[in-house]
């Protein structure tokens, strides 16, 4: 019965990239009987983050809600200017404070779920009330073996100009240093430490739940779990593809229902990256001359609550006019659920936010990635190295990329039967992952077993 249920309470932390998995784990959880408790951080960084939380908590009453109001801090003591990335530290600030809340909860907490960027954090607080602690991590399983491989790195150097072209993970095939973090070369930035911080308390965590599966990612997966990429880690638990869920639906994209089967190409760099002016509009221009049909998101600041100039503006008058005559352009948030899984779209050109990635393996969309910064590299490795998708390397790194080339590949993209045979067999296996018997079923029956009081 539900009493005899475990009682979770989440940690997301700040950014759709973290919330959305979160979100999406408190409904399965719930979906199962779990007594789950959301503690969210307010004021959120942005409209889109207050939005979600508001239609997850009507649609689940059963959840309970928490707010906690972050103090204030200075930002010019730390060495960032992202608003996200002083969210996440405001919320580390916060933790000592959680701790009569965590004593309060009825029943009691069986454990917490907390973010990665939390991790070093909260751990030391969890441990002395006894209270296990599991991470969710929401990036790849090659990003977490980089993670927890990192600290260990870093103490056999003195100057991240020391490290070679290539580093070799213990377990896995060796990653070209191209595929780091820029930010994380830099010791001094405040994501950085943060970064190896999280990276070396994660051993003391519980068990990583991760939004991925075997057959996306077996290679770091294996090497993570054979304790081969760091000693004393935890179980790394996959539970993924984490499924989008009903109170995420926006208003549906009638166009699209015009459209020939697998005709469309969706566009969207996620929700915290914006190109320069100068690349949306070779971008535009790419779009035009693919000859494809298209659904693009366009955006032009890193917040949205700044993002409020017109696509007038942003592309130029007779750009957004040419655009317009073969597809649908637009600024602000679109239900991407809808659109990744409607059946005339068959590709996806993404920054390869891991989410993103996620839930085009979870619709067979095939991806041209093409990476900007963070984790998003190493994500597109992963795309390409599982058949997901392609990946041209040297658009990295902010060079300008001309609207000619962009449109060949675009091309290429929706016309390569050979990849999308790929992306539909990574569909089966998604659904496989899911169902009874699959990765992440038994995963968080394991969760479950472990909880159990
Ligand atoms: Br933009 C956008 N609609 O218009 P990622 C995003 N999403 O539903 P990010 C929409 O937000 P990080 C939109 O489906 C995904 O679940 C999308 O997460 C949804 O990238 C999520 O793909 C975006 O991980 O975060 O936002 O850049 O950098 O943290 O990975």
């Amino acid at each position: 019965s539900k009493t005899q249920s475990p009682h979770i309470a989440l940690f997301p932390s700040s950014g759709m990239g973290h919330l959305t998995p979160f979100l999406r784990l408190a409904a399965t959880l719930s979906n199962q009987n779990f007594h789950v408790t959301v503690i969210t951080f307010h004021p959120t960084v942005s409209f889109t983050e207050s939005k979600i939380l508001s239609s997850f908590f009507s649609a689940f009453p059963q959840i309970t809600s928490k707010e906690f109001h972050l103090l204030p801090f200075d930002p010019s003591t730390v060495n960032s200017k992202d608003p996200f990335f002083l969210q996440f530290e405001a919320i580390r600030r916060s933790a000592p404070l959680l701790s009569p809340l965590f004593s309060s909860l009825s029943p009691p907490l069986s454990a917490l779920i907390t973010d990665i960027t939390l991790a070093s954090s909260f751990l030391p607080i969890t441990s002395n009330l006894h209270l296990p602690n599991y991470i969710l991590f929401t990036s790849s399983a090659k990003m977490l073996a980089f993670l927890t491989y990192y600290p260990s790195l870093i103490d056999t150097i003195t100057n991240t100009t020391e490290i070679g072209d290539e580093i070799k993970i213990p377990g896995l095939s060796t990653i070209p240093k191209s595929l780091i973090p820029p930010l994380l070369l830099d010791l001094t930035k405040l994501f950085t430490t943060q970064f190896i911080e999280n990276g070396r308390k994660i051993i003391e965590s519980n068990g990583v739940l991760i939004n991925t599966f075997n057959t996306l990612e077996p290679e770091s997966l294996k090497a993570l779990n054979e304790g081969k990429v760091i000693k004393g880690l935890p179980p790394v638990i996959p539970i993924g593809p984490l499924v989008p869920c009903d109170f995420e639906k926006g208003s549906p994209l009638l166009w699209l229902d015009d459209q020939p089967e697998g005709s469309v190409v969706y566009v969207s760099f996620g929700s915290r990256t914006a190109m320069s002016r100068e690349q949306i509009r070779e971008l535009g221009v790419g779009l035009v001359k693919s000859g494809c049909r298209f659904v693009w998101v366009v955006k032009d600041s890193k917040v949205d609550t700044e993002d409020e100039e017109d696509l007038e503006v942003v592309l130029g008058n007779g750009l957004v006019e040419e655009v317009k005559k073969k597809g649908i352009v637009m600024k602000g948030w679109i239900d991407q659920e809808e659109v990744l899984s409607h059946q005339a779209v068959s590709g996806f050109v993404s920054h390869c936010g891991w989410n993103s990635v996620s839930e085009a393996a979870w619709h067979g969309v095939s991806m041209l990635a093409w990476p900007q910064h963070g984790d998003q590299m190493i994500n597109a490795d992963v795309v390409r190295k599982s058949g997901l998708g392609m990946w041209v390397e040297s658009w990295v790194g902010g060079n300008l990329v001309k609207g000619e080339e962009i449109g060949e590949k675009i091309k290429e993209l929706m016309e390569d039967e050979g990849l999308r045979l790929k992306a539909a067999h990574l569909r089966d296996e998604a659904r496989k992952a899911v169902d009874v018997g699959g990765s992440s079923e038994v995963g968080l029956l394991k969760l479950r077993k472990d909880l159990e009081p």
